[in-house]
């Protein structure tokens, strides 16, 4: 364990610097350590025991250090498991005024998407998503939940509903929604969007890899055909620190 620390965490660099509270070098050791990849996204970090003795500090000084970094996000406790790297992330800008796809967005950005399916099948409609998607009595509904990750980096949960028409097999939608809706010339037109902030809880803090009670947005959109009809009702959760929705806004006409 000790060769182990001595790679992530080099003696010579926690005991230089001088004067200054022990927690500060070892905060900035972690810190170092995460920014420069030794430790890496996901990766556990060593045991509050080990460290303390590995380091010569006492335990609240190692706890106060780790729990700087999670307040920074550097790290995140998971119950029961242990403390994780997060990667530092760029934060996305996102326009509120283009309809455009999660896979579009990012492609344009130079990042790799890849979902983690959550849910993927045809359904009786719940009472609100007869409503929302006009489905008449009987018809069904597709729905499709992602955990959708880009280079790596889990984003947003998305769990979408279509009315069975457009996507009778959710099963062949093995990327994009939007690719697969335009196939049956039903790619939405317009949509309209509701975003509020919230805090994440779990089992979402989790897959989201993120601490429990982290920022959020939470998103709402109901997109329509040319013809008025609704096409998609998705309800997403966004991790806060990665996203920046940006509105273009102009004077009214007189
Ligand atoms: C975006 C949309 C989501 C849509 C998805 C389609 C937001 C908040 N949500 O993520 O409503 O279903 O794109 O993406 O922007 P896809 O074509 O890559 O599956």
């Amino acid at each position: 364990m000790n060769q182990q620390l001595a790679a992530i965490l080099p003696l010579e660099t926690l005991q230089s610097g001088g004067a200054g509270p022990l927690y500060l070098k070892l905060r900035q050791s972690l810190e170092e350590a995460i920014l420069s990849g030794k430790l890496k996204q996901g990766d556990a970090l060593p045991p509050e025991r080990d460290l303390a003795d590995y380091a010569n500090v006492s335990r609240v000084t190692v706890r106060k250090a780790v729990d700087d970094l999670v307040r920074d996000g550097l790290l995140v406790r998971r119950h029961g498991s242990g403390t994780f790297v997060v990667r530092p992330v760029s934060r996305v800008e996102q326009s509120l005024s283009r309809l455009t796809s999660f896979t579009e967005d990012m492609v344009r950005r130079g990042l790799n998407t890849r979902a983690e399916w959550l849910e993927r099948g045809l359904f009786q409609p719940s009472p609100d998503e007869m409503m929302t998607l006009g489905l008449a009595a009987g018809a069904l509904v597709a729905r499709l939940g992602r955990l959708r990750i880009a280079d790596d980096m889990p984003l947003a949960i998305e769990r979408a509903c279509v009315s069975a028409e457009f996507v009778p097999d959710p099963l062949a939608v093995t990327s994009s929604l939007y690719s697969a809706l335009e196939k049956k010339n039903a790619r939405p037109v317009r949509a309209v969007q509701r975003i509020s902030a919230c805090n994440i809880k779990e089992p979402d803090a989790a897959m989201l890899g993120v601490s429990v009670g982290a920022a959020g947005l939470s998103i709402e959109r109901v997109s329509y055909l040319s013809s008025g009809r609704v096409v998609e009702f998705t309800r997403s959760l966004y991790r806060g620190d990665t996203y920046d929705f940006v509105a273009e806004l102009t004077i009214p006409e007189q």
